[in-house]
């Protein structure tokens, strides 16, 4: 079944209203339901799962410093849309199917609040898990701008709330963003990339099975997922009539495992103005961009006196990243129609300057911790990945203290790309460095076959997600707070971290 190009309207994602708002708070209360949906004109409606009836979820938009509280509420059924491996850590026949829990991702927020994987709860919080403490969650949104985004998070499912369709924006407005007459109002766009399969009846496809299936088990975890079509918004390879004008696009890679390599078939430039955690110091003008999972890239680009175009969003990105399957590549995204009049002159800028980034200087790391990631085979057979060679319940190693500064060693003795996150802090990426796997295996020393490689113009500023690449040592910085408790770092691509590829860490006093 190969679907049109460019016959649906990319829907614009409605922004959340609160359920209550006074000066000193603002409550929101969000559903889960499953609902049908229609993701392209030529399939069957969908049924899929989304926050308030909408996949992806509405937009929730907040002022820094607003103090918000948000109660997530799970009125999903009791079975799932797609298929439960129970051989996965958290999800073994022992809790019911359906579970759920939010994380906002980028969020600096109290532990208890997180939404930590064993936080999970079902319909009617009728049953929680062990790690549960809340109904109403606190953000306290002392952030800059930024572009956030909130998605499930549960033990051993992740990959499934995600793909049935548990994910929206969550941004952060300031008075020093407003200042710079940024493209804003219509003229700024969040877009949500995500890649998908379906049925021939309209259903969304997951396979139960990786290629090669594993005997003595009905289903079991995949190690990758690529999905043969590119949704924005949640429609199929959408269009977007813009005006001749500049445009604000917030770029979010949304998939489970697919990379996006993003460039316009026009040829021009793509202005990024901000990274996963906000903008940068000045714009850089690219020619493409690459985002893993759960990577932002907040982007201006410009319509002028372009009437009458058709602009394609391609992408190139090999899958699995690195080393690809042509197979798996899918090269368009969405496309612009320069089509709508000039409803008014454009007066929006691309700022010669947005604001500081205060660089975190390696001499003020009180730690640094060196951290692999590894390959693994477990009883069935079956790869999976690790983080320093530690499975999920593996007592707690990574402890910083609260306002410490630390340098993490990513030295990825793998073959693939991993984006790593970590939860509550920004951090800054200091360097790539080749080094030689073979030896480290033997000796567990780093052994450098090249100079260690700046982070590319497009990873400057904060980020929360950083691509760990293969056969290289990835370091970043950064501070630990303002809180203290139990978080998690993990692989984004939501097939490893549903399967080991996810750590608990501590930030203590
Ligand atoms: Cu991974």
């Amino acid at each position: 079944m190969i679907l049109s190009k460019f016959v649906d309207e990319l829907p614009i994602l409605p922004i959340l209203k609160p359920t209550w708002k006074d000066p000193l708070l603002t409550y929101y209360e969000v559903n889960m339901t499953e609902f049908k949906q229609s993701l392209h004109n030529e399939l069957n409606d969908t049924t899929v799962w989304g926050y308030e009836g909408s996949f992806p979820g509405p937009t929730i938009e907040v002022e820094s410093g607003e103090r918000v509280f948000i109660k997530w509420i799970n009125n999903l059924p009791d079975k799932h849309l797609l298929p439960i491996d129970y051989t996965v850590h958290g999800a073994h026949n022992d809790v019911p199917q359906v579970r759920t829990v939010v994380h906002v991702h980028g969020a600096s927020v109290e532990p208890d609040s997180d939404g930590y994987p064993d936080a999970w709860f079902t319909n009617g919080f009728s049953l929680v898990g062990p790690k549960f403490k809340k109904e109403v969650y606190q953000y306290d949104n002392n952030q800059r701008s930024v572009t956030q985004w909130y998605h499930d998070h549960t033990i051993g499912i992740t990959r499934l709330n995600v793909y049935a369709g548990l994910a929206g924006f969550y941004l952060i407005r300031d008075q020093r963003e407003r200042l710079l007459n940024l493209p804003s109002g219509k003229y700024d766009i969040p877009l949500m990339i995500q890649d998908r399969s379906f049925h021939k009846d309209g259903s969304l496809y997951y396979p139960n099975q990786p290629p090669k299936p594993i005997k003595g088990l009905e289903t079991s975890i995949i190690p990758e997922f690529f999905g043969k079509t590119i949704l924005v918004n949640g429609k199929v390879w959408p269009y977007l009539k813009v005006e001749p004008r500049k445009y604000r696009f917030r770029l979010l890679n949304g998939s489970n495992t697919r990379f996006y390599r993003i460039k316009l078939d026009s040829g021009q430039l793509i202005y990024q103005i901000g990274t996963d955690s906000g903008l940068m110091e000045y714009p850089i003008g690219i020619h493409e961009i690459l985002l893993a999972p759960a990577e932002r890239a907040d982007v201006i680009i410009n319509f002028t006196n372009l009437e009458g175009k058709n602009i394609i969003m391609t992408n190139d990105a090999p899958a699995p990243f690195p080393d690809a399957d042509p197979a798996n590549v899918v090269s368009i995204i969405m496309q612009f129609s320069v089509s709508l009049p000039l409803t008014n002159i454009d007066t929006s800028v691309i700022p010669q300057y947005m604001e500081p980034i205060q660089k975190l200087q390696e001499q003020s790391a009180s730690k640094i911790r060196y951290l692999t990631l590894n390959d693994n085979m477990d009883q069935y057979g079956r790869e999976f990945m690790l983080l320093d060679n530690k499975q999920w319940d593996y007592p707690i190693t990574e402890n910083p203290k609260l306002g410490s500064t630390e340098i993490w060693y990513l030295i990825n003795l793998t073959t693939d790309t991993h984006p790593i996150h970590i939860h509550l802090i920004d951090f800054q990426i200091l360097d790539r460095r080749p080094f030689d796997v073979d030896k480290y295996n033997k000796g567990g020393v780093i052994h450098y076959t090249g100079p260690a490689m700046p982070p590319a113009p497009q990873e400057r500023g904060e980020k929360d997600t950083v691509r760990a690449n293969p056969k290289q040592v990835t370091r970043i910085i950064m501070k630990f707070g303002p809180y203290t408790g139990l978080y998690v770092w993990h692989c984004h691509i939501l097939e490893h971290e549903d399967y080991e590829m996810m750590r608990p860490y501590m930030v203590i006093r």
